[in-house]
């Protein structure tokens, strides 16, 4: 798997003059996409090329792989409810879901990649864990992705507009290439959609398989077998050509849902149709966006040679609780304003913050870091109990520097009135 990718003159020409207009974006194009070498993978398919699958999105759940989705809005992601449905069962579970679009080595920071906090997590209402039926979830994030020549979204079928049988459609996922290997380097598969009944036939349910293939369904593959999506693919994008778009634009017709084995003779993968479920999406991405209007959130807020100052939870005495999913740090720079001997007294004026029944912060928290490079843990705090005061003294590193960052993170359910902390040079 670990091919390093071809650095050639049109990737670098591609890169210099990829700063696209949203505007100019038509949904289901390659615009970076260059004809580049592809190699065989054991369970058939190739290795992408930057670019060539602009709307695969890798979704990690609590920072760790966890399936494939699909850009279709530069707020929502598209994907498989049985990617994230743990997450509503379970909500002590606190699973938190990011998503990665432009991603394509995900052992490195590619070119293009955007990564987002998942904020709502909408699971089809008539999700079925059992049977899989209505396997299909939609996600918005906190920001909106910036569209360009390596983050495209698909474009979304037409309501109960399905692709000809035999149609070439394309599937895409760092999912497993062998029985053990994860692929590093996204990988893509071109297969056929097969007709409905050839799809109700290799997926007649039986005793210990009860499954059953619906019109909410559609099945794709090469019955030779070999050549298959698999494990880690889930959620990911099954995208087609549609009879009629004279522009080659992608549609994601499917979404992988499940499969008996991988790459088995016989068999075909089965993908959640998306078009059955057009008026759903549409209901959904017509929500009101969550509101994300706190200035600290996800962004760093750098306060630089004050005497002395304070930092609070957004909207802190307000009489209101914090937001959920808040993702806020502070920076607090006064290398500048210090002689060698001086320490800076940092001290909570209040704390309210959401504690595990364990009182081991597991849920919000207030991190405090110091050292040279703002990663050296000084403390974590929650609860209700006003803590010891901090005293952090200047690093004996040359320069000498006297920073510190605070660090609060709320997770996706209870606020409570939050804190406020005040910091001096005595
Ligand atoms: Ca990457
Ligand atoms: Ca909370």
């Amino acid at each position: 798997m670990r091919l390093c990718y071809m650095w050639n003159l049109g990737f670098i020409l591609w890169f210099l003059f990829s700063e696209t207009d949203a505007q100019q974006i038509s949904c289901g194009t390659t615009p970076a996409s260059t004809h580049g070498n592809a190699f065989a993978r054991i369970f058939g398919g190739t290795r992408a090329v930057y670019g060539s699958i602009p709307w695969q999105v890798n979704l990690l759940e609590n920072g760790s792989p966890r399936c494939g989705a699909t850009l279709i809005h530069q707020k929502w992601i598209l994907t498989a409810a049985h990617c994230v449905y743990l997450s509503l069962l379970n909500q002590n579970a606190n699973l938190e879901y990011t998503a990665i679009a432009g991603d394509h080595d995900t052992e490195k920071d590619d070119l293009f990649e955007q990564l987002r906090f998942v904020v709502r997590v909408t699971v089809h209402q008539a999700f079925d864990g059992k049977t899989l039926e209505n396997d299909i979830a939609l996600l918005e994030v906190d920001k909106e992705f910036a569209f360009n020549n390596y983050v495209v979204p698909a474009c979304l079928p037409n309501r109960g507009e399905l692709p000809y049988p035999f149609t070439n459609c394309e599937v895409s996922g760092w999912g497993f290439t062998s029985a053990t290997t994860k692929a590093e380097i996204l990988q893509k598969l071109d297969l056929p959609v097969l007709p409905h009944k050839a799809c109700e036939v290799i997926h007649t349910p039986t005793e210990g398989r009860p499954t059953i293939f619906t019109k909410k369904m559609l099945c794709a593959g090469h019955l030779e077998g070999g050549r298959d999506a698999c494990q880690g693919d889930s959620g990911g994008p099954l995208v087609c050509p549609t009879y009629g778009s004279s522009n080659g634009e992608k549609f994601v017709n499917g979404i992988v849902s499940w499969g008996n084995g991988c790459a088995e003779q016989g068999q075909a993968g089965v993908y959640t149709n998306v078009a059955s479920h057009r008026a759903w999406i549409d209901e959904t991405l017509a929500l009101k966006p969550v509101v994300n209007d706190n200035p600290c959130q996800y962004s760093g807020v750098e306060i630089r040679n004050q005497r002395e100052g304070s930092i609070h939870s957004p909207g802190f005495g307000n009489s209101t609780q914090y937001a959920s999913n808040l993702r806020c740090n502070w920076i607090v720079e006064l290398s500048d304003l210090t002689s060698a001997s001086d320490t800076v007294l940092i001290s909570f004026q209040r704390l309210d913050v959401e504690e595990s029944s364990d009182q081991e912060c597991r849920y919000d928290y207030v991190d405090i870091y110091g050292g040279d490079n703002l990663d050296i843990l000084q403390g974590t705090y929650c609860g209700r109990r006003r803590p010891a005061d901090l005293e952090l003294s200047k690093t004996r590193s040359t320069p000498s520097t006297l920073r510190f960052k605070v660090v609060f993170h709320s997770d996706s359910s209870i606020g409570r009135r939050g804190f406020r902390i005040n910091f001096r040079i005595p």
